[in-house]
């Protein structure tokens, strides 16, 4: 790690990046390699390559963590999302957050079906059930929370509301394996909750994702919608897909799950450094996820207030990069700005709206050590108390706004 005297030494000003090689938000965690080739070396032995024995005990696995009695694993956390959406015959209109992955979105929009936005929380992030409950109109047909940031949802009060208007209540819990609501774990709450578990994941799979339910005739219906519409006796009873998870998948998830405790327990040592080291940095807030509902910290999201920084968030992101910190701004510039063929909606997204322009995430997980994490909180230390010198010799170097493409 690169050692730096003063602000002039930054590397939006030439000197070198304190780190050497690039700083990911969510870099894949170090897996037990004897395992996962034990596996590996197992399933060559069977000759059995695609959701074969691996994949069902992955299954069994994500059952217990979820407490659920089904887990129905795919090919990915968007598949998961289109095959619960199309198991519970979701059509027409359908309440969701703006603040999300553009995966949630385009999973309603590849069935044809119109998400109405709605926004968030400026605490948690998460789908305001005030004005879910404002949002509700003949025409919606269900209401999806996003779990986001591994933060679970309001899970009370939304499903007070979809009691009360009788619609069905799924979560996109992508984000969130390992966390927990009211002492139960996510997974087993609403009609169908669907997980993510792509590399950047604190499980992965390297791509692929489980839908979790306690409903037995949703999750056979996913399980023949996996399978191209083939019940378990082979008949043919469904519209399907070919959404099943690869054996050599399952075999990374297994091994990653082995270390589930030790990982969810790194998360957090991540976290809790972050906050103890950015406490002093005025303008720089981390979203307070020990103060709300267990989550697993699998992400480290900050929001920086220009109106105490004096830098935005995109010249902040620009001087992390030259660093090689490559923070991310999630979301932006928001799923209802550009996911094609939703008409435009009059709800205010003001939550939403601010937060698209202001949230950054760092690299956390169990991957990133405690002092690169200093170096990341020294780097915006050093920028954010010297940003009256640093605002002049910037202004031409930050002339270009970062990348407009969503991430
Ligand atoms: N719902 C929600 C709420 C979601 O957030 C997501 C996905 C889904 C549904 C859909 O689940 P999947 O179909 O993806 O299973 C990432 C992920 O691609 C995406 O899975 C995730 N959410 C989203 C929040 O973030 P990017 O564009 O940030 O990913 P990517 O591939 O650029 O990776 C992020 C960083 O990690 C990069 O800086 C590079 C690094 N990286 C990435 C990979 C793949 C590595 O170091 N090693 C790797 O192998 O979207």
């Amino acid at each position: 790690m690169q050692q730096r005297e003063s602000w002039r030494d930054l590397a939006v000003f030439g000197g070198s990046p304190i780190f050497k090689e690039p700083l990911h938000v969510n870099k894949p965690n170090a897996v037990n390699r004897d395992r996962l080739v034990e596996r590996i070396d197992g399933m060559l032995a069977r000759r059995w390559f695609s959701d074969g024995q691996l994949v069902r005990e992955f299954e069994q696995n994500i059952a217990r963590i979820a407490g659920v009695r089904h887990c129905v694993a795919t090919c990915n956390g968007t598949l998961a999302l289109q095959a619960a959406f199309r198991a519970l015959d979701l059509i027409g209109e359908v309440i969701v957050p703006s603040f999300t992955y553009v995966a949630t979105i385009q999973a309603l929009r590849w069935l044809n079906i119109t998400p109405v936005y709605c926004d968030v929380d400026p605490e948690t992030h998460n789908i305001d059930p005030g004005q879910v409950e404002r949002l509700i109109t003949p025409k919606i047909r269900a209401i999806v929370g996003v779990h986001l940031w591994g933060q679970p949802c309001q899970i009370d009060a939304l499903a007070a509301i979809a009691d009360r208007h009788r619609l069905p209540l799924v979560f996109d819990a992508a984000h969130a394996l390992g966390s927990s609501y009211r002492g139960r774990p996510v997974g087993g709450f609403g009609v169908a909750e669907t997980f993510s578990f792509h590399a950047t994941k604190f499980v992965n799979t390297a791509e692929g994702g489980a839908i979790t339910t306690n409903n037995d005739a949703l999750a056979a219906r996913l399980r023949s919608e996996r399978r191209f519409g083939f019940d378990s006796d082979g008949e043919m009873v469904d519209v399907g897909t070919n959404g099943k998870m690869p054996e050599i998948c399952a075999a990374l998830g297994l091994t990653y799950l082995e270390s589930f405790n030790e990982l969810l327990a790194a998360n957090k040592a991540t976290y809790m450094q972050y906050k103890a080291e950015l406490a002093d940095i005025s303008g720089i807030s981390l979203l307070p996820l020990e103060a709300f509902e267990n989550c697993n910290y699998q992400y480290v999201v900050a929001t920086v207030d220009e109106s105490e920084t004096q830098l935005s968030r995109d010249s902040l992101l620009r001087v992390l990069q030259a660093e090689n910190i490559l923070a991310k701004r999630y979301f932006h510039p928001g799923c209802h700005r550009i996911i094609p063929g939703v008409p435009e909606s009059s709800t205010q997204l003001a939550v939403t709206e601010r937060l698209v322009e202001t949230v950054l995430v760092l690299p956390g997980g169990a991957s990133i050590n405690r002092h690169e994490i200093t170096g990341v909180c020294e780097t915006l230390r050093l920028t954010v108390n010297n940003v009256a010198q640093l605002r002049a010799a910037l202004a031409d170097r930050l002339a270009h706004p970062a990348s407009s493409k969503l991430a």
